[in-house]
């Protein structure tokens, strides 16, 4: 199912363990509009850990996918047919990449999200100075959506003028230091929460903390 913003929150269970995952998952009780599926997860519990969390709301399955065309389209379709419902790739492979992504997604009528600028230090050296192009070539290709800083509210801001009509799903709220409010006020449609709800003593209590901050 696309991604619709209702609390705009979605929730990184980046755990080394599927039973911590899912126990968190039934815990949140569907607050969140998704929950994003990383490396991490998937390389200790399996793929089929997806089909345990689509119980709980949709799953976002962030594979960073970077390859040729024709890898990229074998890795997204096992991603869809685990239940995944939107994959997220990186835009740098190139427009062609970033298409069979896409084609691979509409095959099971799922979403396809394309990485601009990362949330992290790093992320200044190679993708910042190419960030506006990436958010072009996504939405030439015809992206539903794009991954931009909530660590840097004002280049999120930038990225959100040169975005039309794709969503922004903005990562590095919480731990990486950025604000959830300020996330959305600079435009984006959703942030996204790791180790700021997982990590929480209350991973509800955490999760609805952060949904209050973005009501207000
Ligand atoms: O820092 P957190 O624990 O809130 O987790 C953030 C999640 O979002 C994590 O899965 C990470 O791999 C992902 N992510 C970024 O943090 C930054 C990006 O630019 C893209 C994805």
């Amino acid at each position: 199912m696309p991604l619709v913003p209702r609390s705009r929150l979605i929730v990184a269970l980046d755990l080394m363990d599927g039973y911590e995952a899912l126990s968190i998952a039934e815990k949140l009780g569907g607050i969140a509009d998704a929950i994003k599926v990383n490396y991490p997860l998937i390389l200790s519990a399996g793929l089929d850990i997806i089909k345990d969390l689509k119980k709980h709301g949709n799953v976002v399955a962030d594979f960073k996918v970077a390859d040729i065309p024709n890898t990229n389209s074998l890795i997204c379709a096992q991603a869809f047919k685990a239940g995944a419902d939107a994959i997220i790739c990186h835009g740098f492979a190139g427009s062609d990449s970033v298409k069979a992504c896409i084609d691979e997604a509409s095959k099971y009528g799922c979403e396809a999200y394309v990485v601009t600028e990362m949330s992290h230090p790093g992320a200044v050296e190679f993708l910042q100075p190419h960030a506006f192009e990436l958010v072009e070539l996504a939405r030439r290709a015809g992206a539903s959506g794009i991954i931009a800083p909530a660590t840097r509210p004002e280049r999120l801001a930038d990225i959100r003028r040169k975005a039309g009509k794709m969503k922004i799903l903005a990562p590095g709220v919480g731990a990486q230091g950025g604000e959830a409010r300020r996330a959305i006020d600079a435009g984006a449609d959703f942030i996204i929460v790791g180790r700021g709800i997982y990590g929480a003593d209350d991973p509800y209590e955490a999760a609805l903390e952060f949904i209050e901050q973005l009501r207000r």
